[in-house]
C-alpha cells in the first residue's frame, strides 16, 4: 500500500493512506542503513498481519522530490512565504533569501503579506507590486480572515508549508486554514487512537518532538504541513554566479548582458542593471540579490 508519512515520533511513523492513519515502524534494512524517513515522504507500507494493533511496516520511500532539513520534511509543492510590513517590519533580504531557497529546493513560493490591517492599503499594494509579477501573491488580515479564501485557492490540492520570520502571523494563518475543517479532527482522532499506549511517555518527550511537524489533510485535498514555521532555509555552498539563477526576473536577462558570466553588479552593458534603471526590476530585489551574492562569496573564502 502507498501512503504519506504525516508524523514521526520516537521511531514510530504515522502513515495516511488518504482515508485513515496507521502507525508503524521502518523495516529493519531502512534502520540499519540509517535511512531517515521524512514527514512528507510517500512510502510503501504493509499492515503487519501478526500485530493485533494493526501496526504497519514501512518498506521503502517511494517518492521524495525535495526535502528541507530544519525541520525535516519532504515533498513540499508550495511554501507560503509570509511577511508583515510592520510589527515586525519587513526585512526584504530575509524574505528574498527564503524565496531563493524555494527556487533552490524546487518548491514554488506563494507570497503572503500579513497583518494588512496594520500597514495601510498603500503599503500593502506596494509590497504586492514587487512580488505579484513574479509569484502568486496575496495579502491577509489574520484578525478578520480577509484574504484567507484567496490563499486557500492558491494552495488548493497541494502540499504546503508556511515560512517567514517569527511573529508575522504564521500560526494565526495556519489556524484560519484549519478552521471548520472536519478532516483535521478525524485525522487527529485516528492519530491519537494509533498512538495510545504504543508510545511510552518517555519516548513522547524525547528529542524527536522538539521540532514537531505534522501534516493535516484539508477537505479540498490540500496537505498542510503544520510546523513551527521555517524562518530560514539551508543554502549549500555555491558558485556566486549561480545566485542569479535563483532570481527568476534575472534569468531571462542573463543571456542579454554583454558578458555571459555577468554578475549584474560592476559589469558594463548589463541587461539587469538596465532593467533596474527602467524600473522593470525592483530595487529591493536587486539589493537582496547583491547581499546574497556577498554572503555566498564569504562562505567560499
Ligand atoms: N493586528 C494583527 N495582528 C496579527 C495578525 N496576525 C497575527 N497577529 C498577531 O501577531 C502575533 C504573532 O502571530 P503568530 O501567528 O503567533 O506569528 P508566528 O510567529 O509567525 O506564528 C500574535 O499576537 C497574533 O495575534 C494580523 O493580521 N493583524
Ligand atoms: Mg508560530
Ligand atoms: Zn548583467
Amino acid at each position: 500500500m502507498t501512503g504519506t508519512v504525516v508524523k514521526g515520533i520516537g521511531g514510530f511513523y504515522f502513515v495516511y493512506d488518504g482515508n485513515t492513519v496507521v502507525m508503524g515502524k521502518a523495516r529493519g534494512n531502512l534502520k540499519r542503513n540509517k535511512e531517515l524517513i521524512y514527514v512528507g515522504d510517500i512510502v510503501d507500507f504493509d499492515i503487519d498481519e501478526n500485530d493485533r494493533d494493526g501496526e504497519c511496516v514501512i518498506h521503502r520511500v517511494i517518492e521524495r522530490k525535495n526535502y528541507l532539513t530544519r525541520p525535516p520534511v519532504s515533498n513540499l509543492d508550495i511554501l507560503v512565504v509570509v511577511f508583515s510590513l510592520v510589527q515586525p517590519a519587513v526585512n526584504y533580504p530575509v524574505i528574498d533569501k527564503l524565496i531563493a531557497g524555494c527556487e533552490f529546493a524546487g518548491i514554488d513560493p506563494v507570497i503572503c503579506v500579513s497583518k494588512s490591517d496594520l500597514a495601510g492599503p498603500e503599503a500593502v499594494s506596494h509590497a504586492l507590486s514587487i512580488y505579484s509579477p513574479l509569484f502568486p501573491s496575496v495579502s491577509v488580515n489574520g484578525m478578520t480572515g480577509e484574504g484567507i479564501d484567496h490563499l486557500r485557492e492558491l494552495i488548493s490540492g497541494k502540499k504546503v508549508g508556511l515560512a517567514g520570520p517569527s511573529g508575522v502571523g504564521k500560526s494565526t494563518i495556519t489556524n484560519l486554514l484549519h478552521a471548520g475543517e472536519p478532516g483535521i479532527a478525524e485525522v487527529e482522532e485516528a492519530l491519537l487512537k494509533a498512538a495510545t499506549g504504543r508510545i511510552s511517555s518517555k519516548t513522547g518527550r524525547g528529542r524527536h518532538t522538539t521540532r514537531h511537524v505534522e501534516i493535516f489533510p484539508l477537505s479540498d485535498g490540500t496537505m498542510l504541513y503544520d510546523t513551527p514555521g521555517f524562518t530560514s532555509l539551508d543554502m549549500p555552498e555555491m558558485d556566486p554566479l549561480n545566485v542569479r539563477n535563483l532570481f527568476p526576473e534575472f534569468r531571462r536577462l542573463n543571456s542579454e548582458c554583454r558578458y555571459s558570466d555577468c554578475m549584474h553588479i560592476n559589469e558594463p552593458e548589463c541587461a539587469v542593471k538596465e532593467a533596474l534603471q527602467q524600473g522593470l526590476i525592483s530595487e529591493t530585489r536587486y539589493e537582496s540579490y547583491k547581499s546574497m551574492t556577498e554572503e555566498v562569496k564569504k562562505w567560499r573564502k
